[in-house]
């Protein structure tokens, strides 16, 4: 194991420029929590009148944007702020996580306005006429529909995209945004010197020059070959011409991006020799805020959304879901899973069966047995992502069920459970379908570990489940914000890969240093039994069947 000692004294720190917020989390020479800010947009910055960090524009169906000066006017703000906590030459190395997929558009000369940058004034007022689009769209924009069909016909299909890119077209992808401006503002895109996402955005304001775009968050585009980790010439010509020299090159998320620029050395006293490493989006980081470092490694976060995301030696292309190349590591695949049926839909049954308590709820799963007697419900109270599903209860019994077979097993379709059942047919479909897409896209059943994180992980009844479907240990992580620290954690690792003069493991790092720390992970429940985890099995290869037809029947896509 490599000796991963940083200099006493030293700092890192790591931003999130996310939607609502900018935050940031500065970690010791011991990876301990030194220091955190946060500045929110809407309260903080009013004058740009967002709600939630966008701004919704009622002309256009589905477009979203943030106005992108109102991201560097945070910058300005927060590094005031944190001038008061942190002696900013103490810093050793930065790095930062963006929302995944918003895109900013530089004017020809930009680079030399990033290079002359004036520290005697804030950075804002020199950026007024840096950008040939004013607004950013962002990962909620939704108003590229026909330009994500027109870019998967291009390249031959959904799947087609989908096996090169590692998603197919989504309406927030980069790639669609682009096409778009391309198609309704062909002016503006010809007068556009450099395309940068939000966290390469970021990263050029440090290093005052354009940054390159990172490997993980590139694959956010839907214009990246995974395999390859470079531009894919198809996926290029099929979004807009000349774009290639319009982005930049690819870098791996740990290689460094730069010095910092002379205007923060200046203003805010930095040290010169300062690093900035590549920043990524804020799924990678929160992979690496989560601690995830080897093969086999799945992350669930149970907030207002399910998301789940794990690493990965191979991968299968998929419709559904997004595969990134691994943002701690060289080789590999990071594999994503959204859900938008996650607490919202538990604190819906709970309402409507278990009298408003999770106490009631957890008594619930307690009492009933494990598989619920073949008793299967799919709860869509939203939309559902995975699958593309409409609003809706679907229930089902298998009558014939006993747990040794999945062969030939009949189900019938009924109204209603008694409530502990439904308690139970909840937590097991909810996280049944997490074990069976993970699996599709090449998770190794069982996982390695499971870490699990967001509010509902604080509840034992529901990581007991958790345990028993997917068959490995489960473990907690306490993280204010998995995102921002995740970025501080890889500013310290891309500084001793770049001291060491090689990629060093991110898993020495951690087993060196974080262990010690509050960091580390707990272990909260221990591999349910193998007999009942191949039961469960069984019970989800039925539940897949189902799913299928319900997605065929009733699917939006
Ligand atoms: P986000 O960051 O996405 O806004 P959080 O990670 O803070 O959300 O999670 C909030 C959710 O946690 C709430 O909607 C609530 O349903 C859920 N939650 C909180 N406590 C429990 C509990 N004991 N059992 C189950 N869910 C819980
Ligand atoms: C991921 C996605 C969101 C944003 C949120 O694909 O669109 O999670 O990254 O910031």
């Amino acid at each position: 194991m490599e000796d991963c000692n940083f200099p006493q004294g030293s700092l890192f720190l790591g931003f999130d420029s996310s939607t609502q917020s900018l935050k940031a989390t500065v970690l010791d020479s011991n990876l301990n929590i030194f220091a955190t800010e946060i500045i929110n947009f809407d309260s903080e910055l009013p004058h740009y009148k967002t709600k939630d960090g966008v701004v919704r524009d009622p002309s256009v169906n589905g477009r979203i944007v943030s106005p992108t000066l109102m991201w560097v006017e945070a910058f300005d703000l927060i590094l005031e702020r944190l001038d008061k906590k942190v002696d900013f030459s103490k810093i050793a190395a930065v790095s930062g996580s963006g929302q995944q997929h918003g895109s900013v558009y530089w004017k020809p000369g930009s680079s030399a306005i990033l290079s002359s940058l004036d520290s005697k004034k804030p950075l804002v007022g020199q950026f007024c006429d840096a950008f040939s689009v004013s607004e950013s769209p962002v990962w909620m924009d939704s108003s590229t529909t026909e330009q994500c069909k027109a870019i998967e016909k291009a390249v031959g299909g959904a799947m087609e995209l989908s096996k090169l890119s590692g998603s197919r077209a989504h309406e927030r992808f980069t790639g669609p945004q682009i096409r778009r401006i391309y198609e309704t503002q062909p002016e503006v895109y010809k007068n556009t010197e450099r395309i940068s996402l939000v966290s390469s955005f970021m990263a050029s304001i440090l290093i005052g020059s354009y940054a390159c775009i990172d490997q993980t968050d590139g694959a956010g585009m839907n214009l990246m070959d995974i395999k390859q980790r470079a531009w894919s010439k198809t996926a290029l010509e099929a979004t807009a011409p000349n774009l290639e020299q319009k982005l930049g090159k690819l870098a791996p998320a740990h290689a460094v991006a730069g010095l910092i620029a002379p205007y923060f050395v200046e203003r805010f006293h930095f040290n010169k020799d300062c690093l900035v490493v590549q920043w990524s989006g804020d799924n990678p980081n929160s992979l690496a805020g989560l601690t995830l470092n080897t093969p086999g490694d799945l992350a669930i976060s149970l907030g207002t959304s399910d998301t789940v995301f794990g690493i990965t030696n191979k991968h299968q292309p998929r419709l559904e879901g997004h595969v990134f190349p691994n943002p701690v590591d060289t080789e590999g695949y990071m594999v994503m899973l959204v859900y938008k049926n996650g607490s919202l839909a538990r604190e819906d049954i709970r309402n409507r069966y278990a009298s408003k308590s999770w106490e009631t709820f957890n008594n619930f799963l307690q009492q009933t047995q494990p598989l619920n007697g073949g008793k299967l419900g799919f709860y869509y109270k939203d939309d559902e992502i995975l699958p593309p599903l409409p609003v809706g209860f679907h229930r089902y019994i298998l009558s014939n069920f006993n747990g040794d077979t999945s062969n030939g097993l009949v189900e019938e379709e009924v109204k209603e459970f008694d409530a502990p059942s439904e308690v139970r047919a909840l937590i097991e479909g909810q996280f049944l379908s997490m074990r069976a897409h993970a699996e599709r896209f090449g998770m190794p059943s069982p996982p390695n570990r499971i870490i699990a994180t967001g509010g509902a992980s604080a509840n034992d009844s529901i990581l007991s489940s958790i345990a028993s479907i997917f068959g490995c240990n489960v473990y907690t992580v306490q993280r204010p914000d998995s995102a921002s620290l995740g970025a501080a954690l890889r500013a310290a690792h891309g500084w001793l890969c770049n001291k060491k003069g090689k990629f060093v493991p991110i898993s020495d790092m951690y087993k060196s240093k974080l262990d010690k720390t509050s960091l580390g992970c707990k272990l909260a429940v221990s591999a349910g039994d193998k007999e009942l985890i191949t039961k469960y099995g069984f019970v989800m290869k039925k539940r897949m069947e189902i799913e299928n037809r319900l997605a065929q029947k009733l699917g939006r896509f």
